[in-house]
């Protein structure tokens, strides 16, 4: 099994299920510090307070009311605050990382600690410090960093005042970080990503928004449309050769079954997905946008010389996550996001109930470079399962390596049989991290396991699991041990 000599090997991550380091380092507060811990069946909650001082809380995606702004229950566990530590660990992490031979590292910036209300004029110099240290030390071990301007938070200061992505004030803020990293890093950092997943973003937590609605959450996605094409605009001024992507979860939808209602269905799913790719890749608003917003309701209010801003600052390439794969039929309710969760009776699942579809990867490569033409990253995917140590914190994960294994291999036909530029694939949770959708440590990816439980107790010591020694012999091997 060849690769290609250049394509980048590494490890992802978001700061609010990783980094930690609540409060220090001059660190503001962000969107994400207020969403409580979950599970499998408790959804995680935004807590909050209202003008008359009472308090509520709503799950993480669902509105929460008007005039409410963010408050922490002290009687709650919110995971963000410590994480699994990066912010005190991140040099022995990258050198675990570098050990296994990986050579790119994907982590996420706290918009809260460069400027901590998001209105400073200038940067917090501790959190430029910071991520200067983090980047110098992924240099020092020959890992290209690829850095998430904004992984699905605001800080918390900008959506209490002003609704967070609802208001174009947050465009300007937005694009003071950028030149704040641009002018620190342009020199050593050249894969960029602006937003994370902005095609599954809805509500406080993520958009900063209280409403939940098509209307609000699309007109905050315009803004941010926009806050990506001036930050391209940007980067480049700073340096030329730099790559910037949005990200998108690209899990692909299958059609349920070969009734063309069905196939129709399928088509009218993916487009949901699409769209967004659609704008920032070709630099408009897609035909059938009319007919998704009249379906939802929704109005983009777009000032003069937005579409022009679009259309001249379009994406490098394209960033996504893969983990699985679902299926949609002409019954399909549709959430918000597009993201049809109808299973596939076809195929295993994981302990969450996510499909494990390696040929699912090879077919997203397939469907978005047949559909734009650019360069793709694989920047996330990856099995979260319960991992059960021993008793000297030892993992026998030999089913997250069936899994990668597998994966692997449809990556390895993407590129050499199908031709795909794939510019790298970065492992979601390289070192176990909390969980977005669930709060929870129990379903870990990683290949480095953190001993911490669900409520932030334990050591915090990191311990290869029986997947770290196997991707090591991959990348010394060059993917030779692939079965
Ligand atoms: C993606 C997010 C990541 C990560 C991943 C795994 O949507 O970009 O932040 O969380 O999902 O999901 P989870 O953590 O819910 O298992």
């Amino acid at each position: 099994m060849k690769f290609p000599e250049d394509l980048l090997w590494g490890s992802a991550s978001a700061d609010f299920q990783y980094e930690g380091g609540f409060g220090e380092g001059g660190r503001g507060n962000v969107t994400g510090d207020y969403v409580t811990n979950g599970s499998h069946t408790v959804p995680r909650m935004m807590t909050y307070i209202m003008p008359d001082g009472t308090t509520g809380a709503s799950a993480m995606r669902t509105s929460i009311p008007e005039g409410a702004k963010a408050y922490l229950d002290e009687t709650k566990y919110y995971p963000s605050h410590q994480a699994t530590d990066f912010y005190h660990h991140y040099k022995e992490d990258i050198q675990l990382l570098s050990d296994m031979g990986l050579n790119c590292l994907r982590f996420s910036i706290c918009w809260g600690r460069i400027f901590p209300t998001g209105e400073e004029e200038t940067p917090n110099e501790e959190g430029l410090a910071f991520y200067e240290d983090i980047i110098d030390t992924c240099l020092e071990n020959n890992m290209e960093p690829l850095i998430t301007i904004c992984h699905d938070e605001v800080p918390v200061y900008l959506s209490d005042e002003y609704d967070g992505w609802s208001s174009r004030h947050t465009i300007d803020c937005y694009l003071k970080l950028c030149k704040a990293l641009f002018e620190r890093f342009s020199s050593k950092v050249k894969y960029w990503i602006t937003f994370n997943e902005i095609n599954v973003l809805s509500g406080f937590s993520h958009l900063g928004v209280h409403s939940c609605e098509p209307q609000a959450t699309f007109q905050a996605v315009h803004h941010m449309f926009i806050a990506n094409s001036l930050a391209i605009k940007m980067a480049k001024e700073y340096r030329e050769d730099c790559m910037v992507a949005v990200m998108y979860a690209l899990s692909p939808v299958y059609s349920l079954t070969c009734k063309p209602e069905d196939v129709f269905a399928q088509l009218d799913v993916r487009r949901r997905t699409l769209f967004y790719i659609d704008v920032m890749a070709r630099g408009y608003y897609p035909n059938y946008a009319d007919k998704m917003f009249k379906e939802l309701g929704v109005e983009i209010k777009m000032e003069p010389g937005d579409e022009d801003i679009i259309k001249a600052n379009t994406i490098d390439y394209i960033a996504f996550s893969c983990y699985r794969s679902t299926t949609a039929s002409a019954k399909t309710k549709l959430d918000l996001t597009g993201l049809s969760f109808d299973t596939n009776p076809y195929l295993e699942q994981t302990a969450w109930g996510w499909p494990i579809d390696p040929q699912s990867i090879r077919f997203v490569c397939n469907e978005i470079y047949d559909r734009y033409q650019k360069p793709l990253f694989i920047v996330e995917n990856g099995m979260g399962e319960v991992d059960v140590p021993d008793e000297n914190l030892y993992v026998n994960d030999a089913y997250r390596i069936d899994y990668l294994n597998d994966h692997f291999k449809e990556i390895q036909k993407a590129v050499e049989i199908d031709k795909i530029p794939v510019l790298g694939y970065t492992m979601w949770g390289g070192v176990d991290l909390v969980s977005l959708s669930t709060g929870e440590m129990k379903k870990r990816y990683g290949w480095i396991y953190v001993d911490m439980d669900d409520l932030g107790n334990g050591t915090l010591k990191r311990v290869p699991k029986a997947s770290y020694y196997w991707m090591k012999e991959f990348m010394e091997t060059k993917g030779q041990n692939l079965k």
